[in-house]
């Protein structure tokens, strides 16, 4: 600390010089992410209808279908779900959901700068399954409820979700809810969408993968994030490699933890991590 720098100060200033923390885009604003703040915090979670594309899902899909191999290792996984992880060292395909400005727009206003991506999955519910039993996502940071929400996620439809084939069930204004308040499934709500929409939910808000009555697989992709300041669910440092690292964009290098929370959460040899991709 600077001679005379104000201890407050010195906690939230930035003080990279060449790697400075990277500021929202206009894109991340506006009515639009307005509005669905306004249905998120009241309710807990939010649906963003068609927000890519039918020619964007089946991209993905073509893609991700291939990583898809093995189903669950118990009923919480699904023992008829196929479940993929480590999404991001195996496929590109799905960082523009990760990183999509409508959904960063919104975790701007109740994250601190910085904030990161927690986990990353591929979801697919077969035929036959049963509902997930329901939870919340952010319960393992063991803070008192009610309160802020430590994470948030977001599920990706990219076969239409409907009541039959598993879409994600919702406990709608559960975000609210102290640690003695358990939800009945009759609470739940299907999130039913067409391919190409997301419902995006705090960590706070129960929910759970829906039951698959119906003779067709469903198709999601999942993201989740977390505070700045929190350990991410899933080990991206450990699983990426720096050339798949290089490859990502600046706003995904810095959701996976390539980034400074400040002062310096996150060094490496007392410097920014993505002064490591300079080296071998
Ligand atoms: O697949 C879904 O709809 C939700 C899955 C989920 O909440 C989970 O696995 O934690």
């Amino acid at each position: 600390m600077a001679p005379g720098e104000k201890q407050g100060n010195y906690r939230t200033t930035d003080h990279a010089k060449t790697h400075r923390q990277l500021k929202p885009g206009p894109d991340r604003q506006g009515p639009e992410i307005d509005a669905d703040f306004e249905t998120l915090m009241r309710d807990g979670y939010v649906i963003i209808e068609n927000l890519i594309s039918k020619d964007a899902c089946r991209a993905i899909k073509a893609e991700c279908l291939d990583l898809l191999n093995k189903t669950g290792r118990n009923g919480f996984e699904g023992r008829s779900t196929q479940r993929v992880y480590n999404v991001l060292s195996k496929t590109r395909a799905t960082d523009m959901l990760a990183e999509h400005p409508r959904i960063l727009g919104l975790m701007d206003r109740f994250f601190e700068p910085g904030f990161l991506l927690s986990q990353s999955q591929i979801i697919n519910i077969l035929p036959g399954e049963n509902a997930q039993d329901l939870h919340v996502d952010d319960g393992f940071y063991r803070i008192p409820r009610p309160r802020q929400p430590l994470g948030a996620a977001t599920v990706w439809a990219i076969d239409d979700f409907t009541e039959e084939n598993g879409a994600t069930v919702i406990v709608p204004k559960s975000h609210t809810w102290g640690d003695d308040q358990m939800p009945e499934r009759s609470e739940a709500i299907p999130a039913i969408m067409p391919a190409g929409s997301v419902v995006f939910f705090l960590g706070t808000t129960w929910h759970g993968g829906g039951m698959n009555v119906s003779k067709s697989a469903r198709f999601a992709i999942t993201h989740q994030y977390c505070d700045a300041y929190l350990r991410q669910q899933e080990n991206y440092l450990l699983e990426l490699s720096k050339d798949t690292v290089r490859a990502l964009s600046p706003t995904m290098q810095a959701l996976v933890g390539y980034s400074i929370y400040p002062p310096f959460m996150g060094m490496v040899e007392g410097m920014h991590p993505l002064r490591t991709l300079d080296q071998d």
